[in-house]
């Protein structure tokens, strides 16, 4: 299949594009480089040293398979996107390309309107695009969890959908499960859910949104392949995710930050599994499309606290409760359904299988890149 994979050069998207040409596909990436900025911007950055995208896609095409690039900012440059998408004839397009912290959409009002223009624009162009273009093309977006908030109001939670009763006609219908988002980073994405519902309806564009958990690890079988193609690994305040950063802090003898108590409980997936529900996702695409085919991308739940014994029994760490800087939910119950894709062959890797290892060997190797002050940059909301 021909691909384009928007945001192909961030933490989710390089691995992901590595497996599908792996997989035989042609992979064109896109990408502004802006999480890059963003890196110097912050004065933080991967732990891991990363090479230059033209370093990466250039040992990618000999060692993994049929992979270019093309630097285009995909909010502020859609001419340029639809002459490439125009050009290139994609079958499949996937949507990684968005501002993804949570706590970077919260520092101030540039971030803010930043986050904002960045994330909505840049949907609306790649919709916008394909209905003039090539309405066959199937949509792929990464959303997350966060759209649904994290809460067993409404029972265990969805894939997208929740069945109401409505008392005046005593009728049950599927509404789009309402949204609950915590920062500005989740309102994108529960603003692009009803830009798909949109597009879905008027012209019956093909889309899949993949509600996805906190990504975990940082290497997969094709980042493992050569020095030049592994993955980013972030462990600051910004865009370090919860799992990483306690790995990363375990292995520089930093006490594992748990904001409050610990009781949140969050959904996680490991980065391979990301990869492989994209693929999945990709590969299964006859689907009834009347309506945005909506799939949980998780693995399991746990919460911070249980995060935070694991790693501390498994590698002697100190834990620090601190005060937590978000506004959310000290504890909160969570379970969620992902029978879809499960019924597609989702087979999760689960964080009792030991992969723990290796990212603590990683984080170990790479600590001369480890900056204390990074640590605690978040801002407070
Ligand atoms: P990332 O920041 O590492 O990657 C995003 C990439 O998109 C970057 O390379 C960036 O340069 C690019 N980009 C951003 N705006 C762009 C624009 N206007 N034009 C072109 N390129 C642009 O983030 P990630 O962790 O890889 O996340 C990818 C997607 O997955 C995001 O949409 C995020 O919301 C979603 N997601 C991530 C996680 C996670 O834990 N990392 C969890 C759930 C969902
Ligand atoms: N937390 C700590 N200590 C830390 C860091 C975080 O206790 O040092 C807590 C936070 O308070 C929060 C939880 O851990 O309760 C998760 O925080 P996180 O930074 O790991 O994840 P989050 O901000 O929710 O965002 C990440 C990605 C985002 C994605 C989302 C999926 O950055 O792109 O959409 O996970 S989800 O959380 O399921 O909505």
């Amino acid at each position: 299949m021909k691909i384009i994979v928007l945001g192909g050069d961030g933490f989710c998207g390089w691995p992901t594009s590595l497996r599908l040409a792996a997989s035989g596909h042609e992979i064109l990436i896109i990408d502004n480089l802006s999480r890059r900025l963003i890196d110097d911007e912050l004065s933080s950055g991967s732990l891991t040293n990363i090479a230059t995208i033209n370093e990466r896609v250039s040992v990618a095409k000999k060692e993994i398979g049929n992979i270019d690039f093309e630097n285009i900012d995909i909010a502020n440059n859609p001419l340029a996107l639809r002459k490439v998408i125009a050009n290139f004839k994609p079958q499949a397009i996937i949507q990684f390309a968005e501002q993804r912290s949570a706590p970077y959409s919260m520092i101030g009002d540039n971030e803010r309107r930043y986050t904002i223009n960045n994330n909505i624009s840049g949907t609306h162009n790649v919709c916008s695009a394909i209905v003039d273009i090539d309405r066959d093309i199937h949509l792929i977006h990464l959303g997350t969890m966060g759209v649904y908030g994290y809460s067993k109001d409404f029972g265990v939670i969805p894939e997208g959908y929740l069945e109401v009763n409505i008392p005046s006609t005593n009728k049950n219908v599927d509404i789009l499960y309402p949204t609950n988002p915590g920062s500005i980073y989740h309102l994108t994405k529960s603003l692009d859910q009803i830009i798909f519902q949109f597009y879905n309806k008027n012209w019956k564009l093909k889309i899949t949104d993949l509600h996805q958990g906190i990504v975990w690890g940082i290497e997969t079988n094709e980042t493992k392949q050569s020095p030049e193609l592994i993955n980013r690994f972030d462990y600051d305040g910004i865009y370090g995710t919860v799992l990483n950063r306690f790995i990363t802090q375990a292995a520089n003898d930093f006490p594992l930050t748990i904001y409050g108590e610990g009781g949140q409980k969050r959904a996680f997936i490991h980065i391979s599994d990301t990869a492989e529900c994209i693929k999945l996702a990709l590969e299964n695409d006859s689907f009834d499309t009347n309506k945005v085919r909506i799939y949980n991308q998780v693995s399991e739940v746990l919460s911070v606290k249980e995060i935070a014994e694991i790693i501390a029994k498994q590698y002697n760490a100190k834990i620090d409760s601190i005060e937590n800087p978000r506004k959310e939910l000290a504890k909160n119950e969570l379970e969620v359904s992902n029978k879809g894709l499960k019924s597609i062959g989702f087979n999760p890797i689960l964080l009792s299988n030991g992969l723990l290892d290796d990212i603590k060997l990683l984080a170990n190797l790479t600590n001369e890149n480890f900056n204390k002050k990074n640590v605690l940059n978040s801002p407070k909301w």
